[in-house]
């Protein structure tokens, strides 16, 4: 069936132009909304600007969609005040905005970064415990918290994807291993509305690649097969630059360069 209002946050960003291009079938209106000015709506579409920050105009966006797919906010390492109020505040806003309008589902982008300190031979699933591997990480780690808060206490389903690296090809050997096609991002966006059941599950997001970090076989009900590979890219990068070495500390933990740098506030 489909939903009456889907909300799109982080619109005019790279995952957000991609659902509003691929994703308009979902939903009888998509509701779009950015900090940043957005290209007009079209057919079927309204757009809304918004600082996730602000909780009146959160409400003002919410009030009135069924499911909401979460992409807006702070999408690398940042100072702790530049990632608090898009991903802290803004999460916090957007879930309250979400038990007063009555929003039943909602797709919250998390990331890989959230277990990022796990080291790469370590084959993660659902159940494994949370390793930040930045203050970026941090905050996914808290919306995935919240997630789980609201899902408990009043109901509102999640699907919390750990997104790996969702470009339209992997741009170095590391992502090779956390690749998500576009094209899996846009089946696994529908699946997650379509299921009849969702929960609160967490899913890792990436395509079927080769080699793997994770394993989601738990949640297998959702209903998404990754249909892609990044192995139709490995000989280009291999020609394009040379694989880090594997005692390089961006080489060893899943979280690549962002558990290898320094700390952001230094
Ligand atoms: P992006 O940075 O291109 O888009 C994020 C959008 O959020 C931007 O358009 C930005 O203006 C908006 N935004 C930032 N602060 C905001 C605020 N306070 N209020 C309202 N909007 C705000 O990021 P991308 O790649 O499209 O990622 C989308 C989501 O997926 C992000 O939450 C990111 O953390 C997550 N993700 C993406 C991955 C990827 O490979 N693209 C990997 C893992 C997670
Ligand atoms: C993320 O969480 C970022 O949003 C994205 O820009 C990539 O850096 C990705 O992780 C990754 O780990 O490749």
């Amino acid at each position: 069936m489909k939903l009456k209002r889907l909300l799109i946050t982080g619109a005019a960003g790279g995952l957000g132009r991609l659902a509003r291009e691929r994703l308009g079938g979902l939903a009888e209106t998509i509701r779009l909304s950015d900090v940043v000015e957005m290209t007009p709506a079209g057919p079927g579409e309204e757009v809304m600007t918004c600082d996730l920050g602000d909780f009146e105009r959160v409400r003002e966006v919410v009030e009135g969609c069924d499911a909401i797919l979460h992409l807006g906010g702070v999408s690398v390492e940042r100072s702790f005040a530049e990632i608090s109020n898009g991903n802290l505040t803004g999460l916090y806003h957007l879930y309250e905005a979400a038990r007063k309008a009555g929003v039943r589902r909602v797709l919250f982008a998390s990331s890989n970064h959230a277990i990022g300190f796990h080291p790469r031979e370590r084959m993660l699933d659902a159940d494994s415990p949370f390793a930040p591997d930045s203050l970026y990480g941090v905050s996914k780690v808290f919306g995935e918290a919240v997630a789980m808060l609201y899902w408990e206490k009043f109901g509102i389903e999640t699907a919390r994807v750990r997104i790996g690296s969702c470009f339209a090809e992997p741009r170095d050997h590391r992502m090779l291993a956390t690749w998500l096609s576009p094209d899996d991002f846009v089946r696994l966006c529908e699946a997650v509305f379509r299921a009849p059941r969702l929960g609160c599950p967490v899913i890792y997001g990436a395509s079927a690649n080769a080699e793997r970090w994770w394993d989601n076989s738990k949640v297998g009900y959702v209903g998404w097969v990754p249909q892609d590979s990044s192995e139709a890219f490995r000989a280009k990068l291999d020609a394009a630059m040379t694989p880090p070495a594997v005692d390089d500390p961006a080489n060893r933990y899943q979280g690549g360069g962002f558990a290898a740098a320094g700390h952001y506030e230094d």
